[in-house]
């Protein structure tokens, strides 16, 4: 079988490394198509990708004809245009986190995937492809350390990227711990409450932070998680206390960021999502669980300036994802 002609869209630092990622260690695709309006981000891009096209606009990449998949890693306010574009041309889209920046337009997406009759869409959240993560969610699920009471989750960053405002504590770090949780816990979010300390004064532009997010699942399970952006290293560390046990993953090497803790996540999700456009089977993190988490986002980001919990409302998971 030929290999799968992927377009990826985006060619910042996410979307050079999934280009890398594509080309040199998952098997059975290739990049075919760079979208990058950015001259120099494509030029670069390109030459990790060789026999790649380069071009500005998705539009232009559906036109050329050459693509059976697409991979989306630009901005999370163009997630919307760009998944929706491939939807409409019954192409199957891997598209980072967030899904979209907002319920409204991420249900958009699920009612256009679900008026088309099959799954298109995969969400990237990359922490349910580490190792270390999917061995404590099998932990919780079998119930051989009994029940879940609640989980401590750290998160921490060494700074942040240019343009990052408050708000995306919630929306681009957070959101993370937002799918997480859930997916380790199998049970959804009821509500989030943010606390704030002492604002770290080494921290960049206008962040008070770090923050304490207290979330309550609807099973009564307690989550908290730090999320904190002036760290002195990348930590992601998450504390299991079940009933006959306590499990702490995420402990293990010293990380500047996410590309190199989370690489072989990473590598098995890309590769995963290959496999399984080619099985015309997608499986991984739907477009449901990213709605899902945009409506946690929606309620993280009151939070931020609300006294006490917001609660989450989330509706019925449709049939078509359950
Ligand atoms: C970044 O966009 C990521 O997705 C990282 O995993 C997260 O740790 C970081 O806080 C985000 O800014």
């Amino acid at each position: 079988m030929s290999d799968l002609r992927v377009g990826v869209v985006g060619a910042g630092a996410m979307g050079l490394n999934h280009v890398r990622r594509l080309t040199q260690r998952t098997a059975g695709a290739r990049v075919s198509v760079v979208v990058e309006p950015d001259r120099a981000r494509r030029t670069a891009a390109l030459a990790a990708a060789p026999g790649a096209v380069g071009v500005a606009g998705l539009d232009e990449a559906l036109a050329v004809g050459v693509l059976d998949a697409v991979l989306v890693a630009a901005p999370g306010t163009l997630h919307a245009g760009a998944v929706d574009a491939c939807l409409a041309a019954g192409l199957p889209v891997l598209c980072e986190k967030p899904l979209t920046p907002d319920p409204e337009s991420a249900w958009r997406l699920l009612e256009a995937e679900q008026a088309g009759g099959r799954r298109l869409i995969q969400v990237g959240f990359m922490r349910r492809y580490d190792a270390e993560y999917a061995a404590l969610r099998a932990i919780v699920a079998d119930g051989r350390a009994g029940e879940l009471m609640m989980i401590h989750a750290v998160h921490r960053n060494v700074g942040t990227p240019p343009g990052y405002v408050e708000s995306m504590l919630i929306t681009d770090s957070v959101v993370h711990e937002l799918d997480a949780v859930p997916w380790l816990a199998g049970s959804p979010i009821a509500s989030i409450e943010v606390r704030r300390g002492r604002p770290n004064p080494c921290t960049a532009g206008q962040l008070h932070e770090p923050i304490l997010v207290l979330l309550q699942l609807v099973d009564g399970t307690l989550a908290d998680v730090e999320m904190n952006v002036s760290a002195s290293s990348y930590q992601v560390i998450t504390e299991a206390v079940l009933t006959g046990d306590v499990v702490r993953i995420g402990e293990a090497g010293h990380h500047a960021d996410y590309t190199t803790r989370f690489a072989a996540a990473y590598d098995s999700e890309v590769q995963a999502w290959v496999d399984s456009v080619a099985a015309q089977a997608i499986s991984g993190p739907s477009a449901w669980d990213g709605y899902a988490a945009a409506v946690c986002c929606h309620a993280g980001v009151q939070a931020l300036t609300t006294e006490g919990p917001v609660v989450v409302d989330l509706p019925p998971t449709p049939a078509f994802y359950a």
